[in-house]
């Protein structure tokens, strides 16, 4: 790996900060099972997630369906490909922006980057790789060795879009609205990104070191995620910061700034980040479906009444994109606030 100096390949990034190291809670994150979300059990389950929403921005996922091959050909298989591939290859799809809505280059198909920060007891280098997967758009642009990248990625992306489709359904049953509220309004035209994040293990001589990716929300109507080898990623619940140990298979969905405008704000963005000592390489996978540019984002009139008067004004995909960068939690919204709800 070339060495944190390199201005071009190593970026010293904010994203990574360095905190005091805070004991955290091993507590209670919501398990639904979501086997039965088809079936007469439905409506229980839609209400589990409602909850589950509102009182944690988060739940796991238990029997979500991904088939444990496709799950393990890409999170072990694919994403590792990936991270283990020649220097010069990744260095291809390197993007010194990625996934912040930069507009005035056209998009790569798989946008690569890695960042590092060091401090007092930390030191942290994070690779990450967007990749697009507008299947038939973009999927021919994907590394084509090993020869079972593309088929890989393009299952997980698959069945990871039905299922989070099929929880965006119960997610509008359990705020009240019309089960494919999401899909027409924001996702009849989407993208979908799958994030293949890469932290490796610390050097020896590091051994008192602890990583941090700092707390963040993210940008999206929800997130699903997944994590392998270590654990790390926490959330923030009651003011406290909760570790999620997700089990191997397990998924987890964070509600994102767009389904608290949605929902006026019902279902907030949840706030989390991830410390891990880095003993060990820790690979985590993110997945999330953005709308269109032109797509309007607004609170659902459904959820709005004299006691629940709107909080956010309309705008476009493309104006929240725009506004992306003012912060990294939901203060990017604030900028789309009615005044007199404020
Ligand atoms: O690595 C993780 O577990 C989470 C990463 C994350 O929060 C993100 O990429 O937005
Ligand atoms: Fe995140």
């Amino acid at each position: 790996m070339s060495s944190p100096t390199d201005p071009l390949k190593l970026v010293h990034s904010d994203e990574l900060v360095s905190v005091g190291v805070e004991i955290s809670a091993d507590g209670f994150i919501p398990v639904v099972d979501v086997e039965g979300l088809q079936g007469p059990r439905r409506p229980q389950i839609v209400k589990q997630i409602g909850h589950a929403c509102q009182h944690y921005g988060a739940f796991i996922v238990k029997n979500h369906g991904i088939p444990e091959t496709v799950f393990n050909n890409f999170l072990g298989g694919a994403t590792m490909d990936f991270f283990r591939w020649p220097e010069r290859e990744k260095l291809k799809f390197y993007t010194p922006k990625p996934g912040k809505f930069d507009n005035t280059e056209p998009r790569k198909p798989i946008e690569y980057f890695r960042a590092y920060t060091t401090g007092e007891n930390v030191s942290l280098v994070r690779e990450l790789a967007y990749v697009s997967c507008l299947i038939g758009d973009y999927a021919n642009q994907w590394p084509s060795i090993p020869p079972s990248f593309r088929e890989r990625v393009t299952d997980f992306s698959i069945s990871a879009k039905r299922v989070e489709f099929a929880l965006g359904e119960a997610i509008c049953e359990s705020l009240g609205l019309e089960r494919d509220y999401i899909k027409k309004k924001l996702l009849s035209n989407h993208e979908q990104k799958v994030a293949m994040n890469f932290y490796p293990a610390r050097k020896q001589e590091d051994s008192e070191l602890t990583c941090v990716l700092r707390d963040h929300t993210d940008p999206t109507i929800i997130t699903i995620l997944s994590e392998q080898n270590v654990h790390g990623l926490q959330i923030l619940h009651d003011g406290e910061w909760m570790n999620v140990n997700l089990s191997p298979n397990h998924l987890i969905v964070l509600t994102g700034d767009l389904l608290q405008v949605l929902s006026n704000p019902r279902y907030k963005s949840l706030p989390h980040r991830v410390i891990v000592t880095c003993e060990k390489d820790r690979l985590s996978i993110a997945t999330y479906c953005n709308p269109s540019d032109d797509a309007t984002i607004e609170p659902a009139k459904e959820l709005i009444d004299n006691d629940h008067p709107a909080i956010y004004k309309n705008f476009t995909y493309r104006e929240f994109k725009d506004n992306v960068e003012l912060a990294v939690d939901d203060a990017r919204l604030n900028v789309f606030k009615i005044t007199a709800a404020a």
